[in-house]
């Protein structure tokens, strides 16, 4: 296995020293490590992995030298567009690593929202003319592809993929850690939300552990799936599912359980959202500052007023929760407002060890779901 510390030497060394991306579970340690190590300036966890590829192309202008760019491979597709209308060779032809974990490779057992996604990782790269490594987990050959990767990057201005496997890295754990504002975690604010929620309610749930969570809610309570649309994959896209349905479903209140780093993701969705009138329209936001779900990376989530972005955005509710009381305070309001509603719950880091995955598939989650929305 490869030492994230033997790693990041080894590009700074070859000359890479700015990385930007988004957290990926099985880059989670390589993740944490840039975020204690890397200097503020050098490492900016963006709001999704195109806009990574915008400030890796930014930084490349301004300074001549060599970005790394990290996702996992379920980014890939937020970097289709900037890379080949810009920086591919028949543009702008700007060099940059692409770091990319490899979820859902053929042969591993993964979920289901990683099987696709798997599948074509390579033959997206191939496609789309990137040329790549597979990294090997040997620290003894991994400089040599380094070189390779980064040579093949700069000579001919390009961008060069590095593919991660699953198991690649040795374990690092984050130190940095913002002051908590709560105890309360992202599934306290997921049973309290729950337990708010009336028979006709329907939940569009984001990605990464809320909806575990949510799945496991359900089932110790006795209750089934049905009212539940898991949002496993599309990460950010929550809230615009939800929507589609609120539109179509004026009767039934439509809540979308979203993460901050989700939200951050496809922010400009919530213009649309706000803009809507839909006053079933409900939306919280759980925001523990982090990537939780896959090592507990910051976001600027803490950092930013999200009550304002939504009230600007023309959502007729917005408030934040500090702490579950204030959920228990504000959440009629919320529900008898004449607009699309927003609440942010502020909650610490952290889910439960036991934590399960869904235990039915995605198609009978869709069917019982739109079974439900039939009643
Ligand atoms: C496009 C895309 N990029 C990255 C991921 C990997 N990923 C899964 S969950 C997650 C973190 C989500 O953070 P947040 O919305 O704040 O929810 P939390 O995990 O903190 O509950 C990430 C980065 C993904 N699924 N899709």
């Amino acid at each position: 296995m490869i030492k994230p510390s033997f790693f990041y030497d080894l590009l700074k060394e070859h000359g890479v020293e700015y990385f930007t991306g988004v957290p990926d579970s099985l880059l989670k340690s390589f993740c944490g490590y840039i975020s204690d190590f890397s200097p503020k300036d050098n490492h900016i966890i963006a709001a999704n992995e195109g806009a990574a590829v915008g400030l890796a192309l930014g930084y490349h202008l301004a300074t001549e030298k060599l970005p790394m760019v990290y996702m996992q491979n379920s980014g890939l597709g937020n970097i289709v567009n900037p890379i080949l209308s810009l920086a591919d060779s028949d543009v702008y032809s700007i060099p940059m690593l692409l770091l990319v974990g490899w979820r859902g490779e053929p042969g591993i057992k993964d979920e289901p929202q990683h099987v696709k996604q798997g599948k074509v990782t390579i033959s997206m790269l191939e496609a789309m003319g990137i040329p790549y490594e597979i990294i090997d987990s040997d620290e003894a050959k991994v400089a040599a592809q380094i070189i390779k990767a980064r040579d093949l990057a700069v000579e001919n201005s390009i961008p060069v993929a590095l593919v991660v496997k699953k198991g690649t890295f040795d374990a690092y754990t984050l130190k940095s850690s913002d002051d908590e504002v709560t105890t309360y975690k992202r599934e306290d604010a997921v049973k309290r939300i729950v337990d708010k929620l009336s028979s006709d309610d329907v939940v569009v749930s984001t990605t990464g552990m809320a909806s575990r969570e949510l799945f496991e809610y359900r089932k110790a309570q006795g209750q089934t799936h049905s009212a539940d649309f898991l949002t496993v994959g599309g990460m950010g896209h929550a809230s615009q599912i939800a929507l589609g349905i609120a539109g179509q479903k004026k009767e039934r209140n439509v809540f979308c359980i979203d993460g901050d780093g989700a939200a951050l993701m496809h922010m400009g969705s919530m213009a649309i959202s706000g803009q809507s009138g839909l006053n079933n329209f409900k939306h919280i936001v759980i925001n523990n500052g982090a990537h939780d779900s896959v090592g507990g990376q910051p976001t600027i989530a803490n950092d930013i007023c999200l009550e304002m972005i939504a009230k600007g955005c023309g959502y007729s509710y917005a408030k934040c929760c500090n702490s579950l009381e204030d959920f228990e305070q504000y959440f009629s309001d919320f529900m008898k407002d004449k607009g699309p509603a927003f609440l942010e719950i502020k909650v610490a880091k952290g889910n439960r060890k036991d934590l399960g995955r869904p235990t039915t598939s995605p198609q009978e989650n869709k069917l019982a779901f739109i079974g439900n929305l039939k009643r």
